[in-house]
């Protein structure tokens, strides 16, 4: 056992040295904001919980301004970060830090501070957080995995999911599309959107499209979806909520609730809780943080 633990031990200099470089008052963009709707009393009702993965904040293709608008809109007495919130594989290779993604941080630590309870499940992208598992820091519990109980009393297993990884035999699009791969589709992505909003166009994921498009892809995605949701039951859970996959997902397998709440680069969707117990998928629509006209989210209820 180590007594202590520097984020230079997991490559991650720069990360540390951006946070020390942050002098203590620095201006908090979130905190200043009259929209923001993060205490006790809000305008908006709060919702009991929300669910959010797969952020991937220090890479180009994380939608920070979409998930801010998204947490302005959605207040919750409970938050769980379910991995992959910030992607420290991307950011040892490159640094990308903009102003964005440090917004989304500090909107989080200000709502662990307003009094909801925040719980933070490292994922394998940010796995450097393991090793503050079983502490706390700025408000947030870190934790390798969690029970939620719902209102109405469901037992939910809340873990990322990348444990799995090694028990389907069919991952194999994991390995064909790689990490770089898939930066390049999420950049064309990116170009071709732009492209879209331009002729007046709405939102359309091409790397989302390319893996419901391959055969393969939902063989692991329906693979993975089992695994999960047979090991939640081995645990005598009623349900689980993971991420992992980049694909929202709510039904269920065998008796056993499987949800998914999916990600903040292609899909913008979590999961939230009423306060009856009630669990849906939201779909936040890309582009909301932008002026102009502001859609509805669409919201799937699913019992
Ligand atoms: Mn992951």
């Amino acid at each position: 056992m180590r007594s202590s633990w520097a984020p230079e031990d997991a490559g991650l200099g720069p990360l540390a040295a951006a946070l020390q470089a942050q002098p203590p008052q620095a201006p908090d963009a979130p905190d200043d904001d009259p929209d923001d709707d993060d205490g006790p009393v809000g305008r908006r009702p709060h919702l009991r919980t929300v669910f959010i993965s797969d952020v991937h904040l220090g890479t180009p293709g994380c939608q920070a301004k979409a998930l801010l608008s998204f947490l302005k809109a959605h207040p919750s007495d409970r938050l769980y970060l379910i991995g992959d919130i910030i992607d420290g594989w991307q950011l040892r290779r490159r640094w990308y830090w903009p102003q964005s993604h440090n917004d989304v941080v500090q909107k989080i630590l200000r709502r662990a501070r307003k009094g909801c309870k925040v719980v933070f499940v490292p994922g394998n992208h940010d796995e450097f957080a393991r090793h503050f598992i079983g502490h706390k820091f700025g408000g947030v519990d870190v934790v390798e995995d969690a029970i939620h109980t719902t209102a109405d009393g469901r037992q939910l297993w809340v873990v990322h999911g990348d444990h799995f990884d090694g028990v389907i035999q069919y991952a194999k699009w994991l390995a064909y599309l790689g990490d770089n791969l898939y930066e390049l589709t999420l950049r064309l992505n990116t170009h071709l959107n732009s492209l879209r909003a331009r002729l007046g166009l709405p939102y359309w994921s091409l790397s989302q499209y390319l893996k419901h498009r391959v055969k393969s892809a939902l063989n692991y995605v329906l693979q993975f979806e089992g695994a999960v949701a047979a090991e939640a039951r081995k645990r005598g859970l009623d349900g689980v909520i993971c991420g992992h996959i980049h694909r929202a997902e709510m039904r269920d397998i065998g008796g056993t609730l499987y949800c998914n709440d999916g990600d903040w680069v292609e899909s913008l969707t979590a999961i939230v809780e009423q306060h009856d117990g009630r669990l849906e998928i939201v779909h936040w629509p890309a582009g909301h943080a932008q002026a102009g006209p502001v859609a509805q989210p669409r919201a799937a209820a699913v019992a």
